[in-house]
Formats: C-alpha cells, structure tokens, sequence
C-alpha cells in the first residue's frame, strides 16, 4: 500500500466544499451586493451591546443599515421602531431571541432582515406587515412552523429558512411569487411542499437533508429553477418528469439511493454540474452522455465497475470524479477530456491506466491511491501526470520487461532464527552467525520463472528501532520470524503482537506470513500449541483494535450528528468545539485504519533450519506462489520500460558508495536513456525502494546512493551500539590504513593528538550524548568510506534522513566541515537533563500558565519518533539539552520542553508532549515557541499512515493545580480559528474554573494536520 502523499481524508472534504462552491458564490455575490449597497450610499451602524443592554446613540433617524449581530441579545429596545425611519436593512444573527422583536413590525420599510442562529421557536404574525421586505433569513433557529402571514411578504425574493424544524409549509407559502431563492434545507419535511411549485420565478432551491423520499410528478412545474439541492433525501428514483426543468445548470443529488437515471435525462442541456456523489449506481448512467455542456461530474461512492468509451462525448469536462467505485479499467477514449483539471480515481481496482495520458496535460488535481496499480507502476502513477507521460514514452521505446526485483523483509525479535532461515532459504552456508545489523542480499529464487528478491533482514536488536521503518515500504512482502522454542503465550506482544502492529502502522495492508523457526526443538504436540496459540492471539489482537477503532469511529459519527452547535455548547461534550470539517477527517482517517488491515496469510508455518530441515521447500513455494498471485501481490506483475530495468542491474553491478549525476548518466545510456529521461527511472527506482536519489535536496540532487548495502553497513556501524565493536573499528582501521589512526585524527584543526584514551573518550561520550566529530567518523566508517567527500555526502544523507544532527558551535563554523560535530539524539541515554537547562514551573506560580499539546498513541508509539523528532527541530531551537525523554531548549528566549512519557503499567497510552508556558498576556510567545513543533510533528507523523493517535491540548488551571488527570481539550482546535465572541471556557473537570480562550485556541490556526 501507499504512503499519505495525498490524504485521502482530505478528499471528502475536498468534494464537499466543490459542492458548497455555489452556495459559498452566492454567499460572497450577497456580500459584495450588501456592502456596495451599503457603500453607495447607506448609512450604517454597528452597535455592541454591554452585558446584554443597547445603548442607542443620540440620533439614529437617519441611519438606514443597522448591525446588531453577535450581542446576546434578546429583545430591542421599544423606542427603535419610531427612531429608525429610513432603515432598510437589519441584521440580528447570533443574538438570543427566542420571538421576533416585537418593534420589527413597525419597521414598514425595511427590505432585508437577518435573524438567523437565535433561539425562534416561531415567527409572530406581524412580521407580515414588512411588506417591502425583499431578503429573509431565519436559517439555524427552532422553528416548527411558519404563519400563514408570511403570504403576505409579497416583495421578497430570497428566503431562508433552512436548519430548522419544519414539518410542513403553510398554503398561503404559493402567494410568494416573485420568490428567487429559497433555501429550505436541512427541516423535517416528510413530503416535497407542493406549495413551492407554485413559485414560477424560482431559480435556486434547496431541500437538502429533509425527510421526504420522493419528489412528485408535477416537480416540472418549477421552469425557472436553475440550482437544484436535493442531497442527503434517500431517494431512490427521480420521476421522468424531472427532464422537463430544462433551465437547470447545477443539481445536487449525492447521498440518494439512486439506481439509474430517467432515460430522457439528456434533456437538460444546461446543465454544467451534476453530483451524484454517494448513491447506488451500478452501471454509468448512459443518459448522462447525452449533456454536452457538463463541465463537473461527480460519481464518488458508487458501485460502477465500468466506465463507457463514450465519456469523451463530455468534451467539456473539467472535473471528473469516480473515487471509490469498483472500476476495473478506464477507457481509451478519457484521454480525450483534454479540458479536465480534475481526475480522481482513488479506491477502484484499476490496474493498468490507457496511453497517451500525457495529453490530460491540464490535470492538477490526480488522485490514484487505492488502486493495485502495475503499468504504469504505483510508484509511477503516485507522482503525478507528467511521470505518466514519461513512464509511457520510455515504454513507446524501448521494449517492455515484467518481473522486477521485489522487496522481502524479514521482521522478529532477536535470536528469533531470520538470518538462519535466510541462509536457509537462499541455500547458502553459514559463515558465522553474530548480530551484524541489518543486511541486504540479493536471492535469485527461482531463474527459470525470473524470480529475483532483495532480502532485508532486519536485526531484531532494539538499537536498530530509529532506522527498521525505513525498510518498511510499500509493496514488499513480509516474512515475520517466530522462535517457536522460546515462544510461550505470554510472551505474544513481544514475539508477534507488536512487530504486526509496527507493520500495519507504516505500511497498511502489507502482506505477512508468520514462520515459525526451531520446530526441531519442539515436540509436535508443542508445536501445534503454539502455532495455534499464535494464530488465534494475532486473530484476537486484530479483532480487539477493529473494535476500538470501531469505537471511535462511532464516536466521531454521533459527534457529527449532534451538529456543530450543540458540540459546542458545552465543554462537557466529546470533541467540544470541533469543526465539522475536522471530525469528517478524522472519521476518513479511522474509516482508512478500519479498512486497510493487514493481509495475515495463515496457517503458521513451522519450520527447522538446523540439522534434517524442516518444511523450507514448503517455505520457498509459498513465498513464489504469493509473490506471483496477481491479486494478493500486484507488484511482480507490473511493467516497467526494459531501460529502467536495465539501468538497475547496471546500478546493480557498480560497487561505488555513491555515483555522481555523470557516471549515473553514462549508465543510463548503456541502458538506452538519454539523460532527460534519467531523472524519471531515477525516482522510479528511489520510489520503489532500490537506491536513493533526492531529487529535491539541494545537497544531494546530483548523487545517487545507488548501493544500498554499502549504505545499509554505514548504518549498521552507528547503530550497533557496540563499545568494543567500534574501538576495534577505531583501532584496526588505523593500525592496517597506512597513515595511521594517530596522524589521521591530527588532521583536526586542533592540532592536538588523539591517543586511544581519547578515542576510548570520545566513544564514551557517543554511547552516552550521542555526540561524535566528524573526525572519529571517518576513522569508524572506513572502510566503507574513503574520501572526504565519502564522508561529506554520507553526513548529508544521514541528516536527510533524520539520523543525526550537525552541532551548530556558537562561535565557528568549522571550514568544509573538518571538524564538525554530529549529535545522534537516539543514542542519549541519561536521564537527567543537563545543568542549566530551561525549567518548567512545577509549583503553582501565580502569574505563569502552562500550554502543554499531547500526543497520545494508543496502540503503538512510533520507534525512533523522539530521536526523529529531535533532529527536525534542531533548527528552531536553541541551547537545547537533551536526556533521554526529554529535551530542554529555548524558542528565542521562550522555553520549550518535548517530553516522551514511556509505557507505565496502568496508563493507558504512551504520549509525547510539547510544553511550554508564559504569563496570560504574552501566551502568544509560547504558541509561536510550540507551533513550529507541533507542525514538524504532524509531518513525521505522516510518515506513518497506519498509525492511530490523538492530539489534546492540556487545562492549564487543571496543570497549575497540578491534578493527576488534567481535562484535555481536543486537539483539533489547534487548526481552527477562534470562536467570535468567545473568551472563556468552562473546565469540565471542577465545573466553575474559567480557561481563558488564549490558552486552548491558538492566536491563528496551525497547519491543518492530516489526521
Ligand atoms: N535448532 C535450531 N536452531 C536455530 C534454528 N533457527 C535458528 N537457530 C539458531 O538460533 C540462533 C539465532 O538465529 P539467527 O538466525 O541468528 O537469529 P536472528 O537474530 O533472528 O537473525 C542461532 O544460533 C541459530 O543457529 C532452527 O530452526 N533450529
Ligand atoms: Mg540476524
């Protein structure tokens, strides 16, 4: 599966707010009228109410627009109505009126009135003798029903009444005949209002979110009408009727049941958007065809399985969506929508995509996750258009070649028995156990079908936890090894549970088989225990966290359901003050977790590497078998142009650290590329995992890694964490280099010699701080790096990858690095911060607040998140000191702490926090200190698009009085922009405390996070 370069959360939401891109025009149209209305001429006043009172200037006789919105009010003061003469537009949003004023009616002259989000429970009859009342809107209040007086308001065009609890409209609704638009949506309308088709002048309706299941035969009637909102109605038909409303240009029908269309749908040639979004298609409706003009379609959440050729009759096609459908292939012809900017395809089963798609050159938004992609290749198609194009030109050219190497990865504990059976499998001998880190070899397992792998096996020791998710990537296959021997029910988590859970965390959906190893020390009734036992707990584990995800993901349903306003009328409600928005990404994203399991193949294979070996033909077969089934693995089946293969076997051969651009492109024409098209098989082949080429690293754009054991056995010298392993590095490189270990050290401009005591000093301090000068690199490194720039570029790629900082000295920048320092935050082992660290107030002081942003992963922590996390905000922070969960720095001279708070027995998740704290008034300082982290965080989290955490903002009253529990607000806050008119909030957690808005909202929203 895929990484999170799109999110796909992202999508719904992304779809939704097209489809709310007319109402929103409409909204701004209004806006602008208001205000060149107002500015050509109005007078206006905007009035604040103090504790609930108005105060009314002097003299308001002239004023003819009056705002009053936002007050909490809930009456108007009786002299209004013969003081305001000339006012022509009134607006009274967001106060609390339960009943319209009763002044109002006096307010003859009046032509738009907003009363929307009060408290109304009825409009008075009075309000029908605003007779000159052109705009109305009373949306979001409580109103059951309309007077009949509202017959009366014979000048109005627009009306909105929609969010409501309307069952019914009055008859007299039919006199309001020179009504324009009429937004009635989301009441409890159980049958379409007849009154409405009355309504001959009737461009924009909208009765989205009602209750009726049917619109009726005589719908025609409406003939002016031009935007039609009928979403969210559970209709499973629309009469053949409809095709008469022949002045329609945009229609609204997602979240129906519609099956099909009525046949003469090609009738409404105006129509440029249609959404039929969330309903029941199986078959593309063929009527649509026939509506030359459609310039957006939206298809999302059907059943279709096929699209026609004809689509490329809709020439004018700018977006297309067809996510989450069954859709096999696209045809030829789509190619031909050369106006489209929008192709979202994700979640189909498309395997191959049609040529020439370099001509949908004005795509920008594409979309293809979720597909068992192969020609082009995932890696591919994941880059966008333009790498389609060259992908299928590289394919016009050159011949076309199948079965590239594939990833295997052999995950388990330590001693678990993966190099064994490595060797085992592969046929080679043994040549000496040990702990020798990760490895990397290459297993022609087959010749005859050209079947070769690239085995990983990663070290089961702990030390490696920072770089093992590297290896994790998408399209491989895993091969999780279980000591039968030492395995015992208990022992689970740490065996099979845990190393699953890593697995669906980073790469979602892989493919693993569970191998038993040491079958030869177990009697058989032993092992059929354990398998089993094994077998039955991964089936447990599995069906536990479905279930609370399950659980979370009805919570977030119920939350949305309950509405935005009720979630924020209180703190005691889960999910207080969260934007609808947020909690629809937040359910994509558990909906993703729900449906991306890993692929556990079964049974438990046992197996014995030592003496008469045991079930490894079987093994061997299986692996093949799986590694070809085109539909569990895809990625063998894939196509790749015969250049790029080639280019990796010759990349293959080359046994340098590292190529520069030139030697790289001299390969590429061996292979047949000339260099323009090196750079698309060059990322092919980073994307899939073969070598590593940055693209867009300034440092290293013009290197390619391209030998991955060589890089893989750097890796393995910091990562051993071996003393004497690294002292015999040290010693014997300087013993047999020539130049000698003493002399070579003394390069450092200090001039000073480093005897063994002082290397023997220097490895002490990196088991401890994690700290190293690049001059002890190089002697540790060798033989695997030679030349200065060796080292120079291999620092650059270990800071890439978030291996290891360089130490900025205050005073001097050492010349080309000669004496740099590198700092590996996973190696700091004490637990103390160092003297002089920024301290965070512990007791209560009376003038400091805290801000503290938690993390928590129920689940599983990230490994190597902190040491990560540490190298990514080297760059905003300053005198930091590190421990090993904990580091202490400054934002300028703002403190911030990161802290990680290991598993305790009893707690339920483990959290990493981001603190930092400030007196009320300048809180500004610590968001803009813990901001910039909060962001690094969200983007390595990305890295791990299976992982499931929350993110809560800690009660600071509730942390100044030190409680145990302090009340955690929702961390999805921290992306939304301060409530209007809000300053304090109750903490649920003693019922009377008062949190000031400054310190849960920050003073502008964060970057949304993907999850
Ligand atoms: N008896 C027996 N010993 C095994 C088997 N597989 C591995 N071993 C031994 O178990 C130890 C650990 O194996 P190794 O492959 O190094 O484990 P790794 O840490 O997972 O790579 C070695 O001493 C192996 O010889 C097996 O199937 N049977
Ligand atoms: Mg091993």
């Amino acid at each position: 599966m895929r990484t999170l370069d799109e999110n796909q959360e992202e999508q719904e939401e992304e779809e939704r707010r097209r489809s709310e891109r007319l109402k929103a025009a409409r909204l701004w149209r209004d806006a602008a009228l208001r205000s060149r209305k107002l500015r050509s001429g109005l007078r206006q006043l905007t009035l604040c109410a103090q504790n609930q009172q108005l105060v009314l200037p002097e003299d308001i006789s002239e004023v003819e627009a009056l705002n009053l919105g936002n007050n909490s009010l809930q009456e108007l003061p009786e002299e209004l109505g013969s003081s305001l003469n000339k006012l022509r537009v009134l607006e009274l949003r967001r106060n609390k009126f339960t009943a319209a004023p009763r002044v109002l009616c006096e307010l003859g002259q009046l032509v738009e009135l907003d009363m929307s989000h009060n408290c109304l429970r009825t409009l008075s009859e009075g309000l029908g003798q605003l007779r000159a009342l052109k705009k109305l809107c009373v949306s979001h209040n409580k109103i059951q029903s309309l007077p009949a007086q509202i017959g009366a308001l014979q000048a109005l065009e627009e009306l909105d009444i929609s969010f409501n609890l309307l069952h019914g409209l009055p008859r007299s609704f039919s006199s309001l005949t020179r009504l324009r638009a009429l937004d009635a949506d989301h009441n409890q309308l159980s049958q379409f209002p007849v009154e409405i088709l009355a309504l001959g002048q009737l461009e924009e309706l909208d009765l989205s979110g009602n209750r009726f299941v049917a619109l009726p035969a005589n719908i025609w009637r409406l003939t002016s009408i031009k935007v039609l909102w009928l979403s969210s109605l559970r209709m499973a038909s629309l009469p053949e009727t409809f095709c008469r409303l022949q002045n329609l240009e945009s229609l609204m029908l997602d979240g129906n049941r519609l099956s099909a269309l009525p046949p003469s749908f090609g009738l409404l040639q105006r129509l440029k958007m249609m959404n039929l979004s969330s309903n029941q298609l199986q078959v593309f409706p063929q009527a649509l065809l026939g509506v030359c003009g459609l310039e957006e379609l939206y298809l999302s959440r059907n059943r279709l399985s096929h699209v026609p050729e004809e689509i490329s009759q809709l020439g004018r096609l700018v977006n297309l969506w067809l996510d989450n459908n069954s859709i096999t292939r696209l045809p030829d012809s789509i190619v031909d929508l050369e106006n489209l900017e929008e192709l979202v395809l994700q979640g189909n089963h498309i395997a191959v995509l049609p040529d020439n798609f370099g001509k949908l050159s004005r795509v920008n938004i594409w979309k293809v996750k979720d597909n068992p992609l192969i020609q082009p290749p995932y890696e591919v198609c994941m880059k966008g258009i333009p790498y389609i194009a060259l992908y299928q030109q590289e394919l016009a050219q050159s011949q076309l070649a199948v079965k590239p190497r594939l990833k295997l990865v052999l995950m388990g504990r330590k001693d678990a028995g993966k190099t064994l059976l490595r060797r085992s499998l592969m046929g080679t001998r043994e040549d000496g156990g040990g702990n020798r880190g990760v490895e990397l070899v290459h297993w022609e397992a087959d010749a005859h079908r050209k079947l070769t792998f690239m085995v990983f096996d990663l070290s089961g020791n702990p030390n490696f936890d920072l770089v093992k998710p590297f290896f994790l990537s998408p399209g491989a296959l895993y091969v999780l090894v279980v000591n039968l021997k030492s395995y015992v029910p208990k022992s689970f988590h740490d065996h099979v549970g845990r190393f699953l859970r890593l697995l669906c965390a980073k790469v979602p959906h892989a493919v693993v088989f569970v191998v038993g190893t040491h079958a030869d020390l177990c009697g058989e009734a032993e092992l059929e225990e354990k398998t089993l036992d094994i077998h039955r707990r991964i089936g447990l584990q599995e069906e536990a966290d479905v279930r609370s995800l399950g659980r979370l993901a009805e919570e977030v349903e119920l939350a949305l359901e309950q509405g935005f306003s009720v979630r924020s009328s209180s703190p005691h409600v889960l999910f207080y003050g969260v934007s609808d928005r947020n909690l629809r990404r937040r359910r994509a994203q558990l909906d993703f977790l729900l449906k991306r399991r890993l692929q556990v193949l079964s049974p438990v294979l046992s197996v014995s590497c030592t003496g008469p070996q045991r079930n490894i033909q079987k093994l061997r077969e299986k692996l093949l078998s799986v590694a070809e089934h085109r539909d569990i693995f895809p990625n063998l089946h894939r196509v790749l142009p015969k250049s790029w293969q080639m280019l990796e076997e010759l990349l293959l051969q080359s046994s340098e650290l590292w190529l520069s651009w030139w030697s790289a492109a001299r390969l590429g024409l061996q292979a047949g590329l000339t260099e323009e098209r090196l750079q698309s098989a060059l990322s092919y082949l980073h994307e899939s995992g073969k070598l590593l080429y940055f693209e867009d690293s300034p440092a290293l754009k013009e290197h390619v890694f391209h030998n991955l054991p060589r890089v893989i056995g750097i890796l393995n010298v910091f990562f051993q964490r071996d003393r004497s392993m690294l002292l015999d590095r040290l010693l014997s490189e300087g013993e047999r280099g020539g130049r000698g270990r003493v002399s070579l050290v003394m390069q450092d401009k200090t001039g000073e010699n480093l005897e063994v005591t002082h290397l023997q000093q220097h490895l002490v301090a990196f088991l401890q701080h994690g700290l190293l000068p690049s001059g002890v690199i190089r002697l540790l490194l060798r033989p695997l790096i030679q030349t200065q720039q060796d080292l120079h570029l291999i620092m650059e790629l270990l800071q890439k990858m978030g291996v290891c900082y360089c130490v900025r000295t205050p005073r001097s920048t050492p010349p080309n690095g000669g004496a740099a320092w590198f700092k590996f935050p996973s190696y700091v082992s004490s637990e103390e911060p160092q003297a002089g660290a920024p301290l965070l107030p512990t007791s209560p002081l009376f003038s400091v607040e805290q801000l503290h942003i938690q993390y928590s992963f129920p689940f599983l922590f990230p490994p190597g998140l902190l040491a990560r996390f540490s190298v990514q905000i080297d760059r905003h922070v300053v005198h930091r000191s590190d421990s090993k969960n904990q580091i202490l720095a400054y934002r300028g001279k703002v403190p911030v702490v990161v802290s990680h708070q290991p598993p305790r027995a009893g707690q339920q998740a483990e959290t990493l926090s981001i603190i930092s704290h400030a007196s009320l008034p300048n809180m500004w300082t610590a968001w803009q200190a813990v901001t910039p982290l909060v962001e690094e965080l969200d983007a390595l989290l990305q890295e791990w698009p299976g992982l499931l955490y929350s993110v809560q903002i800690l009660c600071s009253k509730c942390l100044r009085r030190g409680a145990q529990s302090p009340h955690p607000f929702p961390g999805e806050l921290l992306s939304q922009p301060r409530p209007d008119g809000l300053t304090e909030i109750i903490c649920p957690k003693n019922g009377s405390e008062r949190v000031d808005v400054a310190l849960v909202y920050p003073p502008t929203p964060t970057a949304c996070s993907p999850k």
